[in-house]
């Protein structure tokens, strides 16, 4: 198996202690908070990414933590965005009320309504090769199998219009890039939900590197709105300024439906995803994220009916599903690069986007996850050198600002809250993991 970082630096021991310690003052036993204070619960994709990390210090802790996040899955198979926790309710805010009416299979589980980009099946299959042992890393693939599946296929069954296979996605929070330039169109619409609601999050965390209040507005206003349609697409659709496909998304949900045909594959099983689907997806996803103009994938905004024109991260992660290949991979990597001078690498938007804010949040900084699927993605296709490039770029970042949510866009310096989970999970994965 071949490793990201090759020879390791001289100072991975330094970096895999502080990482672990991250893990271990946000560990709640069952999951792990993505941070101490901002963020109280579990979250999807954060406890994917976090599984990731202790598979390579405690590799029966990962699972307990997949075991957690599946325990809130609802019985058509989405998996929630967060799982609150009782002990940490009123800490974050929106809590549970704002998602009535949903339907968890467990009726005690107190979940979000939406979901996030499904990462799991990826992680679950890279956690499983981090065992040595077949036989135990087949029976718990074989164990959480139907769970990962139900979820992938809920997108397939609930979330698509007009035959085309793309997911669309119905909120901000979903996409994972909350205040991302690219929502912007909609944050303009100027929605205000029905009811009032209190912000936490920019008491604990400076108000300038967090969303708007305007973009507060558009989430509770479409929560309530997913809600009152009691969480089918079709009633939602009709009112909605926001349903968009999202090239992030829809490259995560590929990568995973081929990571979970892999594991299938492993077990013995039919592989769950055709090679008829994953073309079908593939042909759909180029041609409805493909700009040729701008030779980049943009996102799309379904109600609006046009291509969303703001360059971010998303353009990339074809390559972590493998939608390009090594040299397209490699060309769409340079160009990136070549439009961020000045900033740190990647930053999450072009800083030549309207919208580029270098130190807010999901408007420019440079996120870990981020990098590490573009390093994934490399890693996959054979492009060993620029893989290590971006993972030596990438612990610079950790080097000079610790783990850290996110980083300024320009300077590095810290945005968002310290000891973050995914970032040193996604840290210790990129020392400690092989490419898969
Ligand atoms: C809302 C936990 C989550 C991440 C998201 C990130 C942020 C929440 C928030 O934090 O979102 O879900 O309150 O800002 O955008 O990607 O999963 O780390």
């Amino acid at each position: 198996m071949r490793k990201i970082c090759d020879p390791l630096p001289d100072d991975a021991p330094a970096l895999l202690e502080a990482a672990a310690a991250v893990l271990r003052t946000n560990d709640r036993g069952e999951f792990t908070k993505p941070s101490a204070r901002l963020y109280p619960h579990q979250w999807n994709w954060d406890s994917a990414f976090i599984a990731m990390g202790w598979a390579h210090l405690d590799w029966e802790r990962a699972v307990r933590e997949v075991a957690s996040l599946l325990r809130g899955q609802w019985t058509d198979g989405m998996l929630p965005h967060i799982r609150y926790d009782r002990a940490a309710l009123g800490w974050y805010a929106p809590g549970p009320e704002l998602w009535p009416g949903g339907h968890a299979r467990d009726a005690d589980e107190l979940t979000s309504g939406i979901s996030q980009p499904p990462v799991l099946p990826t992680a679950v299959y890279r956690v499983g090769m981090a065992h040595p042992d077949r036989d135990r890393r087949h029976a718990w693939w074989a164990e959480v199998f139907d769970g990962l599946l139900a979820c992938l296929r809920y997108f397939c069954d609930h979330r698509t219009v007009e035959g085309c296979p793309l997911i669309v996605v119905v909120h901000p929070w979903e996409s994972g890039h909350d205040n991302s330039p690219r929502w912007d169109f909609a944050v303009e619409v100027g929605v205000r939900p029905q009811r009032p609601y209190q912000r936490i999050d920019n008491t604990i965390i400076a108000a300038a590197e967090r969303p708007t209040n305007r973009d507060y507005d558009l989430y509770i206003f479409l929560a309530e709105l997913i809600s009152s349609a009691d969480y089918a697409l079709p009633r939602y659709l009709s009112k909605t300024p926001f349903a968009v496909y999202d090239a992030q998304f829809n490259a995560i949900w590929y990568r995973s439906a081929q990571d979970l045909n892999r594991i299938a594959a492993a077990l013995g099983r039919p592989e769950p995803f055709s090679a008829e689907v994953l073309a079908a997806f593939a042909h759909a996803f180029r041609d409805r994220h493909w700009d040729a103009q701008r030779r980049t994938f943009l996102d799309y905004d379904l109600v609006g009916r046009r291509p969303i024109p703001v360059e971010t991260c998303a353009s990339l992660m074809p390559i972590f599903a493998g939608l390009v290949g090594a040299d397209e991979a490699l060309d769409l990597l340079a160009r990136y690069r070549a439009r961020s001078t000045g900033c740190r690498v990647l930053p999450v938007v072009l800083p030549d986007q309207r919208g580029f804010e270098a130190g807010r949040y999901s408007r420019g900084p440079v996120w870990i996850h981020t990098n590490w699927m573009v390093i994934q993605g490399l890693a996959s296709l054979g492009c060993d050198a620029e893989a290590a490039r971006l993972a030596g770029e990438t612990l610079d970042l950790v080097r000079q600002a610790g783990y850290v949510e996110c980083y300024h866009a320009a300077s590095g310096v810290t945005c968002g809250p310290h000891e973050f989970s995914w970032s040193a999970a996604l840290v210790i994965d990129l020392l400690r993991g092989s490419a898969s």
